[in-house]
């Protein structure tokens, strides 16, 4: 692509006396110029969504807690002082997240698929629990960042 250029010989004059007559653009390599814009535009967006899938995907860290089958998974997790960290409800019962130390703010009850998430604060160890099932607890390791 982008083959018609505005320096194609045919568009140089001969005589060349002024800068002004090289940079002139004919209706056809204007158009030509401005589909090359388009496209390369095209492929900025397209590598840039490119980037933002591979945010959401495995190679970006993500701070994820499922909770399944009446426990949190991974029981233990580590992160750093700063990272966020995100629960998602994957049963039918409600449940929530309660720092047992008031370390974090509590959830509001996780339907199902429902997430929360929290900023992980000063490095120490968040013990928390499901204050519906008060069995089910779990451990954040926050370490500095
Ligand atoms: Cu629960």
């Amino acid at each position: 692509m982008c083959k018609a250029s505005p320096l194609s010989p045919s568009s140089i004059p001969t005589s060349a006396k002024s800068t002004q007559t090289m940079i002139t653009l004919t209706p056809k390599n204007k158009m030509a110029a401005l589909s090359c814009g388009i496209a390369f535009l095209n492929l900025s967006l397209f590598a840039l969504g490119g980037e933002m899938k591979n945010a959401d995907g495995t190679s970006t860290k993500q701070n994820r807690i499922e909770i399944k089958d009446f426990a949190f998974n991974p029981q233990t997790l580590t992160v750093k002082s700063g990272e966020n960290v995100t629960w998602i409800n994957r049963d039918e019962e409600p449940h929530t997240v309660v720092s047992v130390q008031k370390q974090f703010k509590k959830s509001t009850a996780l339907d199902t698929d429902q997430e929360f998430t929290i900023t992980a604060g000063a490095p120490g160890t968040y013990t928390y629990f499901c204050s519906v099932h008060p069995k089910m607890t779990g451990t954040i390791v926050v370490k500095k960042s």
